[in-house]
């Protein structure tokens, strides 16, 4: 893994409905990510976070098809941007949400480095809909899709160029809450998916040898995507979405350090933390722990 760690806190809710997970850069700064992964003989970079602008009314209804599409497009497009460029210094991206519609531009700004990016999508959610199959309208629903190039427009031509990965470099963990269309666009594409069933029956070791057997000699990097709704919400309650019967903190950080392990994680970054939610910061600092696990904590 490179050296040098770049944080960028992206301070966005706009791509759901509930309040709060504005907060999840600070809830994982003062969890202590930086202390945590300069321990580990890392030089870090915190560029603090990207400006989000409000839109004077924040849209929630159902009417919306698109919740506040113009601010988490310009949101998006600053992200790319720095992304790309920490990636240019040669530094390894680290991106702290933020609701999960943020994914669009980290995948914008690290995929033109990549000929054949692969993506680990850690998650209780596909994030696979668009706006014709979204139950919500919220676009944090949708950041898969719109990187395989479906969606609006204005989504998945951020950083100018689409699609930004191939649905055979994907593997998602973790799913069981996957609507209609999500499905449909599953079984279309071939996306490997390993639902809460199959980390069940194979068990997390399984699962990830799995999932780095299938992913280490199709790609040439590799972004993992850490929904803390994945995990199951008696160990992570600060999120927008709780879904029962989800991964364990000791599965996790299996996951993790076996990534670390493999050694094929070229960007990452941890999103939905909701400190609103939360009961003591207890979700921010299991994602920073989830950290360390990813970043060879077990190895030094
Ligand atoms: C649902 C939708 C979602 C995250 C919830 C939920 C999507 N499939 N994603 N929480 N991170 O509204 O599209
Ligand atoms: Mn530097
Ligand atoms: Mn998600
Ligand atoms: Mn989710």
């Amino acid at each position: 893994m490179k050296s040098t760690i770049s944080i960028i806190g992206v301070p966005m809710d706009l791509g759901q409905s509930r309040r709060g997970v504005d907060m999840g850069p600070s809830a994982m700064r003062y969890a202590g990510a930086v202390e945590r992964l300069e321990a580990l003989g890392y030089t870090l970079h915190d560029y603090g976070d990207i400006g989000i602008t409000r839109p004077d009314k924040q849209e929630t209804g159902r009417s919306y098809q698109l919740k506040n599409l113009p601010q988490v497009v310009e949101a998006n497009e600053k992200l790319a941007t720095m992304v790309d460029q920490t990636i240019k210094k040669g530094h390894f991206p680290l991106v702290f949400g933020g609701d999960h519609s943020i994914a669009i531009g980290s995948l914008a700004g690290i995929a033109k480095h990549y000929e054949q990016l692969g993506v680990i999508w850690y998650d209780a959610h596909g994030d696979l809909n668009t706006k014709e199959t979204s139950p919500s309208g919220n676009i944090h629903g949708m950041p898969l899709a719109v990187s395989l190039g479906f969606g609006h427009e204005l989504l998945t031509s951020i950083a100018g160029y689409s699609p930004k990965v191939k649905p055979e470099n994907i593997v998602i963990i973790g799913a069981r809450s996957l609507d209609p269309g999500e499905r449909e666009l599953i079984r279309e594409k071939g996306i490997q998916v390993y639902t809460m069933h199959e980390v069940d029956r194979l068990g997390m070791s399984n699962v990830i040898e799995k999932a780095v057997a299938y992913l280490s000699p199709r790609t040439d990097g590799v972004h993992v995507s850490v929904d803390l709704d994945g995990l199951d919400p008696s160990e992570a309650p600060g999120v927008g979405t709780p879904v029962i019967g989800g991964m364990t903190y000791r599965e996790s950080h299996l996951a993790m350090e076996m990534l670390a392990e493999a050694g094929i994680i070229t960007s990452a970054e941890f999103v939905e933390v909701n400190p609103i939610l939360d009961e003591k910061n207890k979700t921010a600092t299991l994602a920073v722990g989830l950290m360390g696990s990813l970043f060879g904590e077990k190895l030094k």
